[in-house]
């Protein structure tokens, strides 16, 4: 009793700490309080201060689960060392992720995103504004998460906590530490039944936090950036040189009698999401599931590709954009957006024709930080980008389906952005209802579902329908506000909308009693459809993808693409080498298509034995060495960071990204000022009337289309 008083000290409160053979004591005591003090301050800050856009009773459940796990570990260091040692560690340890936490509350009330160890490095420009803007943006209630800490350092200091000098036995706290390593295992599990590729694929910050925490998104961020920064370390100008020179032996001459043809127009590139080349001109019960864009496909004026592909990777949309933007392939392990746009150098579109007296704008109705698009764009040099938050519309969460608001709403409510650019623009809208699982509601379903007997792909045609009629209502609306004429219009499917697990599907939509891989590659197939007045129209059968859109628009608008690191051809140049390249490896020219390791016909879609077909044996070998060389070039070119070193170039000088802030007020500021500045935009030329009255919509949750 004498040992245990001089362990405690007098009082009889204290007895409640004293050791029993359990070995629960102060120190226990003091672990547990600390533990239950992150775990709130983090949940309640989960709830309050973040968008984690957690649903169902599993999302839910793991949003209380997931603070635990790493606040158990972290804090459990302490329970190692004995004496006041032992409570200052662990105190330390709450305040570390406390700070962690405080930071982000303050990043996020910003930029709608978690802070990324790119971000805080040097290399953006995002660190500089939060640390100028930080006052405007803190809250007196941001402090609360400090004050447990401040009452636990004064309890220690004056030592009214009383100290177990002898601490835990080693083995209970190593059995703690496991103990949160088998959360985290349970946690990850559970996460990863929910959604498959949470870190392979990395879609969003968000997610990472959502379903694991904001300790093990640090932990999963500085791992990344270690690798990151490793391959960039060790990258120099002579490997770009390399990449330049397999480049230039494989380049073809520019169409000269396109070259420049639609000089100076503004560029409007309208993302279709999911949206493959078999819809166009398809029919369900005799009707036509898109007769807008059908339309546009065979206007007299628009080029229309029907042997494009799409040549994404896990990262999906983010992949199209890179590749639509800087002619760069995604990377095979997940989204190069995500992983490498905040911190590399590109040389995207938006920024070469913003030195050519271009505004570049993106319009998404999903939030910013999806596929890392906030702090991407800035590296791309897109001026304005109009995401979720700048659509009141979307505030409304009937208005929204899947990832974000429904077309109709997110092309009507782009307009009021739309008549402020000044033009020349270029602007990218990213339409999205149309995305897997294809639902809609009732509303709006005005076309019937096929009858595939396979859900999933049912209603694909249905919303297919409603992204038709949303392009429908924005074209006529563009026509009435002067903005079409003038318009080199880029229309394209990102990627599949229906995937390969559904082959039974696939066949009936595609009126067979089966399918193989040609005709899944076939599948591949997505729109590319350019208008511009004065172009000469028709259907185009070159092969070709998505990296080729870089070059043919810029050498429709006359831009040169001379020594720029681009991987893709020209699609109306003569010489094009038509060889489109998976970004599996993969690969499709007009007389042969390898795909799933078997070889057809392209034409007539035979299979080829390749161990009997000489023709065909030198030819794969030939192009599969291109296609390789073609994606680990282009790899190189990312995770080297490589066109940092393209420096003093003729026609175009390096991006600068902090020159870019896409936070509402400002950007809403800029934009009215320049219709001051560089009077040119739709609004200005209508002596400043605006055209948004022209625009006629037929949805339904528009008040005046309400019965
Ligand atoms: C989300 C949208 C969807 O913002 O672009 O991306 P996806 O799932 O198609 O890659
Ligand atoms: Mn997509």
């Amino acid at each position: 009793m004498t040992r245990m008083k001089e362990r405690l000290g007098n009082g009889s409160w204290r007895q409640l700490f004293q050791t029993n053979k359990a070995g629960w004591s102060s120190i226990t005591a003091f672990f547990l309080l600390n533990l239950f003090l992150v775990w709130l301050k983090t949940y309640v800050n989960y709830q309050v201060n973040f968008r984690l856009g957690a649903q169902g009773t599993l999302q839910q459940f793991l949003l209380v689960l997931n603070p635990i796990p790493t606040a158990i570990m972290l804090l459990g260091i302490g329970l190692y060392c004995r004496k006041r040692l032992a409570y200052w560690l662990i105190w330390l340890l709450n305040l570390i992720q406390t700070v962690w936490l405080f930071a982000n509350v303050l990043y996020y009330r910003e930029f709608s995103d978690f802070l990324s160890f790119g971000i805080m490095g040097s290399g953006s420009s995002t660190g500089n504004n939060l640390s100028k803007s930080i006052m405007a943006i803190i809250k007196p209630t941001d402090f609360l998460v400090f004050v447990d800490l401040i009452v636990l350092a004064a309890l220690l200091l004056f030592k009214f906590w009383p100290i177990d000098r002898q601490g835990i036995q080693k083995r209970y706290a190593f059995l703690t530490t496991l103990l949160g390593l088998a959360l985290m295992l349970v946690d990850f599990g559970v996460a990863s039944v929910d959604r498959s590729g949470l870190l392979t694929r990395s879609f969003d910050n968000n997610y990472i936090v959502k379903y694991l925490g904001m300790n093990e998104y640090a932990a999963f961020n500085g791992w990344q950036t270690y690798k990151q920064s490793d391959s960039r370390k060790k990258a120099s100008a002579e490997d770009l040189q390399k990449v330049q020179d397999f480049l230039n032996q494989n380049k073809v001459p520019a169409n000269l009698s396109y070259y420049g043809q639609q000089k100076g127009k503004n560029v409007m590139m309208i993302h279709l999401e999911s949206f493959q080349q078999f819809l166009i001109d398809y029919k369900v019960n005799g009707q036509e599931v898109t007769p807008n864009l059908n339309a546009f496909y065979h206007d007299q004026e628009t080029r229309s590709f029907d042997n494009f592909y799409n040549q994404v990777g896990q990262g999906k949309t983010s992949d199209a954009e890179m590749m639509q933007e800087n002619s760069l392939y995604g990377l095979s392990t997940g989204s190069a957006m995500t992983k490498y746009g905040t911190a590399n150098t590109f040389e995207a579109m938006p920024g070469i024709l913003g030195q050519q007296g271009y505004t570049s704008a993106a319009f998404h109705g999903d939030v910013g930080s999806f596929w890392n698009r906030n702090n991407t764009y800035k590296s791309f040099g897109y001026n304005y980008f109009f995401s979720k938050d700048y659509y009141p519309n979307a505030n409304k969460p009937g208005n929204n389906v899947g990832y974000g608001l429904k077309d109709k709403l997110f092309l009507q409510d782009s307009a009021q952005y739309l008549e402020q650019l000044p033009q020349p623009f270029y602007a990218k809208m990213i339409t999205v209802t149309n995305h897997y699982p294809y639902d809609l509601d009732k509303q709006n379903v005005s076309f019937p579902a096929t009858d595939t007997g396979d859900k999933t792909v049912d209603g694909y045609v249905q919303t297919a329908h409603y992204l038709d009629q949303a392009f429908g209502e924005f074209m006529n609306y563009l026509k009435a506000a002067g903005l079409y004429d003038n318009t080199l219009f880029v229309l394209y499917g990102d990627h599949y909308g229906i995937s390969e697990n559904h082959q039974p599907a696939i066949a009936k939509l595609l009126g067979k009693d089966s399918v193989n891989n040609y005709d899944l590659a076939n599948f591949q197939k997505v729109p590319l459809m350019i208008h511009g007045t004065g172009l000469q129209g028709g259907i185009d059968h070159t092969y070709g993808g998505e990296i080729d859109m870089m070059p043919t628009i810029m050498n429709l608008l006359g831009v040169s693409m001379d020594g720029m690191t681009v991987f893709g051809h020209d699609l109306f140049s003569q010489q094009n080498p038509q060889t489109v390249v998976f970004r599996n490896g993969d690969w499709v020219t007009p007389t042969y298509t390898k795909y799933r390791n078997k070889y057809y016909d392209t034409q007539t879609g035979q299979e080829l034995d390749i161990d009997h077909d000489p023709a065909l044996k030198s030819s794969a070998a030939r192009v599969q060495a291109y296609a390789d060389a073609e994606l680990s070039n282009s790899d190189k070119v990312i995770t080297g960071d490589l066109l940092r070193f393209d420096k003093n170039r003729l026609n175009f000088h390096q991006i600068n990204k902090k020159s870019y802030d896409y936070q509402k007020d400002k950007a809403l500021t800029a934009l009215k000022n320049s219709q001051q500045s560089n009077p040119t935009s739709a609004l200005a030329k209508h002596q400043g009337q605006s055209t948004v009255g022209d625009y006629k919509t037929d949805a339904p949750e528009v008040s005046q289309n309400k019965n």
